[in-house]
């Protein structure tokens, strides 16, 4: 039976000696919680490294150890963890994925380590797979395996997960590696991201700086659909809350409060990093207690901060800056019994931090970036009576899903002053209404679902790649579909016209029916329903095809008119608004490219480039076709790149959305398709599945045939009308 396969950086399971001896610790971390309901069934397995670097002798010890727990390691050497891990993926990958610019470095030796360790991965990978196994690979830190992988087997499974934020296209072309970054994760077949916006900008920087185009959230690499899309982590809901409802959590709740005194407690915990906002946090709160000294005594901040990369000089300078800060906060306004801010540098088992969720009425975090932050859900779920108060930054992915916080901006001092003052002050209803909405966010969406959801669409998506995989017609099954063509009763066909039943044209007017394409619509007309289904305009569709009495649907199926009646529009179209401002983006292209025009359609813009200086025309439609996604976002368009057009369209409509449509009341016994480009692709996915579709041209299609032009089109619809 296939397996799946788990693969990160760090096991879930840590080797550290003691008195010369491995002792085995597991980690209690929330990726691997999730994740335990997977790899630890049957075969499955988690690769990694366990986290120290070993003599080769013991390797086989280990590697025995721990298989009885279901992972395989990955041995990295003291080099490796240096030029690897803490070289480029801590400071070359972390500050530019975060936004940090001036922190990264750029040195080629990192960039070899790092390249040499994720080969060590996938050879781990290849050594453990197996037929038909599903690998999902995690973070930044392995963005080369997938590709490593698919080019030692192209139909392997792939899946990979973003863990911190993709940034920018802006930014993450300042990495001099960056293509070979972005072909590396493209290897995977679905990659996640934890928010829209990561996508978003994932997707920009292939189109960008890899030269792949993409439709809504799918790229073709090499005639494999490849899916980006947005799938916030949660956490193990009732884990947190049983631990923060335990009696150790209360009784040591109880034992801190003795000790600390009356003070509200505002909570603040996060790992050593730049990224967290730490000092940003510690500033606000010394300007709250110089703003509101009326404060002063009642309030402390519970500065937890967890030990990380401390050898990293960027760290350790953190580290200085944070105990310098709570030294002077301390120092300004401490007493012999006050005590502002309690500051501890180390990391805490369950039970206490259950026991500081509970105590702390107010958790304030405020990163500066952050892919997701789960300290903020533990938090939600821990507060049992439904109170308490969360301040949380707008950068953390958390904030797209949690909106019932008090939101901040972490580079605004004065903005987060006041979010403390009102934390403080908000009243108690106030605080449980928010509290509930943000439990049922988070309790709704667990790290058990979000396993199940990425497994189940990874394995959706494998399955539609697969049934893209067409057939070429030959002239055995055009003989038997021609058969039943004929017996067929009531037979419908839908065709798409440019690339499809007419050659291109340099000028796109010139396109009316030649004499054969006329007489085939002619003669067919008579023996089947024809439904021309087209991105052209109305008036063009019926000044040419008017005379075959057939139906015609155009505008990429904004529009229909059944044979002999009027015209139509279908769905729910709102105002056309978005054109003024599509418009200005065009015109700015048109001059700065000469030879493209507008085509302005009812109810859609294109901008033609046919005409246009080869190269230049690739070149301007690839930046048009970008800044128009930038600017259509949530506004309900489509953008299209077709034949030497881009075009910009509602997405309430489609031409398969129009295709059903036209179906229903229909009682057809045979249903046949035609279309050659990506808007064909709307057409052939909706149809019925029994339906005969045909892909014009070569490349990965959801049609189940295909055939290579526009003649083969004709020659095989001559054979539905020839005696
Ligand atoms: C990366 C991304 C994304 C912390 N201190 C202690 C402790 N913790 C636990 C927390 C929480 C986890 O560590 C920290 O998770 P975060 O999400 O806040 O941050 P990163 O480690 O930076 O993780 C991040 C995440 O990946 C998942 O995709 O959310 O954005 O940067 O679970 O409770 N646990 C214990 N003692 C401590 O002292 N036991």
């Amino acid at each position: 039976m296939a397996k799946t396969i788990i693969v990160s950086n760090r096991l879930p399971i840590r080797i550290e000696k003691e008195d010369g001896k491995n002792v085995y610790k597991t980690s209690e971390g929330g990726l691997a919680t999730g994740l335990g309901s997977i790899y630890k069934e049957g075969k499955n397995i988690w690769i990694g490294w366990p986290g120290i670097t070993l003599e080769h002798d013991e390797e086989q010890e280990v590697e025995n150890e721990l298989m009885k727990h279901n992972m395989r390691p990955v041995f990295l050497t003291e080099h490796d963890v240096d030029e690897f891990y803490l070289g480029f993926s801590n400071q070359t990958l972390w500050p530019a994925f975060h936004y940090f610019i001036h922190h990264m470095r750029f040195k080629d030796e990192e960039w070899e380590a790092y390249y040499n360790a994720n080969r060590k991965f996938a050879d781990a990978i290849s050594k453990w797979l197996e037929p038909d196994d599903i690998i999902w690979v995690h973070d930044y830190q392995l963005m080369l395996v997938p590709n490593m992988l698919r080019k030692q087997f192209p139909n392997v499974t792939i899946g990979f997960f973003q863990h911190i934020p993709f940034p920018s296209y802006e930014v993450f072309r300042m990495i001099p590696w960056r293509k070979k970054l972005l072909n590396g994760v493209l290897g995977a077949d679905y990659i996640g991201f934890h928010t829209y916006d990561d996508m978003r900008h994932f997707l920009s920087s292939c189109h960008r700086l890899a030269g792949y185009s993409y439709e809504r959230n799918q790229i073709l690499v090499k005639n494999r659909l490849v899916e980006a899309d947005s799938l916030p982590m949660g956490i193990d809901y009732d884990k947190y809350l049983e631990s923060a409802t335990s009696q150790l959590a209360k009784a040591k709740e109880i034992s801190y409060r003795d000790s600390l005194g009356k003070q509200e407690l505002i909570l603040s915990m996060d790992r050593l990093d730049y990224s967290k906002g730490i000092p940003g946090r510690l500033k606000a709160f010394d300007k709250f207690l110089e703003r509101y000294p009326e404060y002063q005594g009642r309030v402390s901040l519970f500065l937890i901060v967890v030990p990380s990369r401390d050898q990293v000089a960027s760290y350790k300078a953190l580290k200085e800056k944070v105990e310098f800060l709570v030294g002077h906060v301390n120092g300004k306004y401490g007493t012999i019994n006050y005590v502002p801010i309690h500051f501890y540098y180390r990391s805490f088992p369950l039970d206490d931090l259950s026991a500081f969720y509970r105590m702390c009425k107010i958790a304030m975090i405020t990163p500066k970036r952050d892919g997701m932050n789960l300290v903020c859900k533990e938090f939600i779920a821990s507060r049992e009576n439904e109170d308490g108060v969360l301040i949380l930054s707008e950068m953390a992915g958390a904030s797209k899903e949690l909106s019932d916080a008090i939101l901040v901006n972490p580079n605004d001092e004065n903005e987060m002053v006041e979010a403390i003052k009102r934390a403080l002050e908000m009243p108690l209803a106030e605080q449980k209404r928010r509290m509930k909405i943000m439990q049922g966010t988070v309790k709704k969406y667990t790290i058990f679902q979000w396993v199940d959801l990425f497994m189940n669409n990874l394995k959706d998506l494998k399955e539609r790649q697969q049934s893209m995989a067409t057939k070429r017609l030959d002239p055995e099954l055009k003989n038997s579909i021609t058969k039943e063509f004929k017996k067929a009763k009531n037979p419908i066909i839908f065709l798409d016209y440019d690339g499809t039943l007419m050659p291109f044209n340099e000028n796109p007017e010139d396109c009316a029916p030649d004499a054969e394409l006329s007489q085939i619509l002619h003669q067919l007309a008579v023996k089947a329903k024809l439904v021309v289904i087209s991105g052209r305009k109305a008036a063009t569709l019926e000044e040419w095809l008017d005379e075959f009495n057939i139906d015609l649907i155009a505008e990429h199926g904004i529009k229909t008119k059944r044979a002999g009646a009027k015209w139509e529009v279908n769905g729910d179209l709102q105002e056309d608004s978005w054109k003024n401002e599509a418009r200005d983006i065009l015109e700015f292209y048109i001059q700065r490219t000469p030879g493209s025009f507008l085509e302005e359609k009812e109810h859609t813009l294109v901008w033609h480039y046919r005409k246009v200086e080869k190269g230049l025309g690739a070149l301007r439609s690839s930046e048009l076709s970008s800044h128009l996604k930038h600017f259509m976002t949530n506004k309900g368009l489509d953008v299209i790149e077709g034949d030497h057009v881009v075009e910009v369209k509602p997405s309430v409509i489609n031409k398969g959305k129009a295709a059903v449509e036209r179906l229903k009341g229909e009682k057809t016994d045979f249903v046949m398709a035609f279309g050659d480009d990506r808007t064909d692709e709307d057409t052939f996915e909706a149809l019925p599945k029994s339906s005969l579709t045909v892909k014009v041209g070569s490349g990965f299609s959801y049609a189940k045939y295909a055939v290579e032009n526009n003649e083969e089109v004709r020659a095989l619809l001559q054979n539905f009308v020839n005696e």
